[in-house]
């Protein structure tokens, strides 16, 4: 199936969510749609200049429910279809797509082909439904090559009339079709009349940098903490003391500040000592962590606390999990979580 002339040929990787529902005629309950099917369901995916291959997941689930072993499960799929396919396109439920496409952004080493997650608010079997637009764009995105390349050679994730690199993006609304936003990287491709790509902002095509590989080790022993104004000292001593912890995302205020009480800043301290990296993220909506403007963010720098600048929560939870799945000495894993790997985040 890999691509003859002007053809590309892409896999759908379906696991679930939302947009593979439709409506049973007999009972009106909503079923699992069956992607198979794809070209009687949708003619109109003919027309694009794609053939189509579709990997259906043992068991299909509601996002809420995926685990890391699902995400490697994803993985294993790409990789062995890998030299099958010029592109991939994963169905995911839309409640933790932002997590299963930042892991996948790890977990992919050297990536060279598109691997474009997208869902939908609305189930594909519904009339206004939002599926079939973000399926078949993805499609074609998946499909797009220039000069005999990929255009978009990353994870990412198509929603609505936007694709972003899937490691920056987060679901933000529960409610309208335009749910995902990517807070503090440009759009990759806006979608309107034309698919318009920017260039500028997608990954560069490395073919050469080596054969596809999976990183199928992701710890489990990693939590998020959100800080607010009286969060209790035994309370997060329990957390932090919890056997087996051995990275946490703490969800700071502004540009990484937290408190100067000298219980906590102690505390931090002791968990730094004890190894556990301890990674600083911006409950804001957008912008980036610096611990250098504030007291408040100094002390907590002083502690060892590192700086995710501006990741997203998502993607610094599942980088997290990919970088001591690897096992390595304290110290070469504060130096991947300090350096942007897949365009996680900006210095
Ligand atoms: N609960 C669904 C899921 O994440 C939501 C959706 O796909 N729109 O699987």
């Amino acid at each position: 199936m890999s691509s003859q002339g002007s053809r590309s040929s892409i896999l759908i990787i379906y696991t679930g969510g939302t947009i593979g529902m439709k409506t049973d005629e007999n009972t009106g309950a909503l079923v699992p749609f069956d992607f198979s099917g794809i070209y009687e369901e949708f003619p109109a995916v003919r027309r694009l200049k794609v053939d189509i291959g579709v990997h259906t997941m043992p068991k299909l689930i509601d996002s809420s429910n995926v685990r890391p072993s699902d995400w490697c499960a994803i993985a294993e799929v790409i990789q062995a279809n890998y030299e099958k396919y010029d592109g991939f396109v994963v169905l995911h439920g839309t409640d933790t797509m932002s997590y299963t496409a930042s892991a996948l952004s790890f977990m992919l080493e050297n990536l060279a082909k598109p691997v474009i997650f997208t869902g939908s608010q609305i189930p594909i079997g519904m009339l206004r439904t939002d599926g079939r637009e973000n399926l078949i764009t993805a499609i074609e995105i998946a499909g797009a090559r220039e000069a005999g390349r990929p255009i978009v050679p990353e994870v990412a994730l198509l929603f609505h009339s936007r694709l972003c690199r899937g490691n920056r993006t987060r679901k933000s609304s529960a409610e309208e079709l335009d749910a995902f936003s990517s807070p503090n990287y440009p759009s990759l491709a806006e979608v309107g009349v034309n698919i318009t790509y920017n260039r500028a902002a997608i990954a560069p095509y490395e073919p050469d940098a080596g054969p596809l590989q999976i990183a199928t080790m992701m710890s489990e022993g990693v939590a998020i903490i959100k800080l607010f104004p009286g969060i209790g000292e035994y309370t997060l001593r329990a957390i932090l003391s919890v056997d087996g912890l051995r990275g946490v995302v703490l969800e700071t205020y502004g540009a990484g500040n937290a408190p100067t009480a000298g219980w906590f800043l102690d505390l931090m301290h002791e968990t730094v000592e004890r190894g556990v990296l301890v990674v600083n993220v911006t409950q804001c909506d957008n912008g980036s962590v610096a611990m250098q403007l504030y007291e408040t963010g100094q002390r907590l720098r002083s502690a060892g606390v590192l700086s995710a600048y501006d990741m997203t929560t998502e993607a610094a939870i599942t980088k997290l999990m990919y970088v001591l799945g690897k096992n390595l000495s304290l110290e070469q894993s504060k130096e991947l979580m300090q350096k942007p790997l897949r365009g996680e985040f900006t210095l």
